[in-house]
């Protein structure tokens, strides 16, 4: 049914199935019910052919009873991927790196614009449809999302 994995060219209708293909075959899956943590809402700002960085948001909650440190994020379609959160220091927004965040049981982190974001540095190539991201974190292991990517006029 499908040719490769990526770069992730899809037909659009066939995007939430390849989402679910995909989320099978990678372990530690957001999906799932079972998961210690969940992510949810993931999308990646969509940016026109040639750039090379561009921001990725979500939900991650706590499912489990322990804090979850989240403490490192990758992309095979990024040289580097990098939590941030943006301020407002002096009436001037900027970005400033968050080494690591902790969850505590129960709880989110909300990626949004404005706020924290995940920056994907480094595009390897344009990704049109969805860029995979890992979740490293201190004890629950690592997880895995597809981040759907949506553009400007969606
Ligand atoms: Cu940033």
């Amino acid at each position: 049914m499908f040719r490769s994995l990526l770069p992730f060219q899809f037909h659009p209708s066939m995007r939430p199935l390849a989402y679910i293909v995909f989320c099978l075959m990678v372990s530690g899956c957001d999906n799932s019910p079972s998961a210690a943590l969940t992510i949810e809402k993931s999308w990646v700002r969509g940016m026109p052919p040639g750039a090379s960085m561009t921001a990725a948001y979500a939900h991650f909650r706590n499912r489990s009873t322990q804090p979850i440190a989240l403490t490192g994020f990758a992309s095979p379609q990024y040289a580097s991927v990098e939590l941030h959160q943006s301020v407002v220091v002096d009436g001037v927004s900027r970005m400033r790196a968050v080494p690591e965040a902790v969850i505590l049981p129960g709880e989110s982190l909300v990626l949004e614009p404005g706020g924290y974001h995940l920056m994907l540095i480094g595009a390897k190539a344009d990704s049109t449809d969805a860029v995979e991201i890992s979740v490293e974190t201190g004890t629950a292991g690592r997880f895995h999302a597809v981040f759907p990517v949506r553009r400007a006029t969606e």
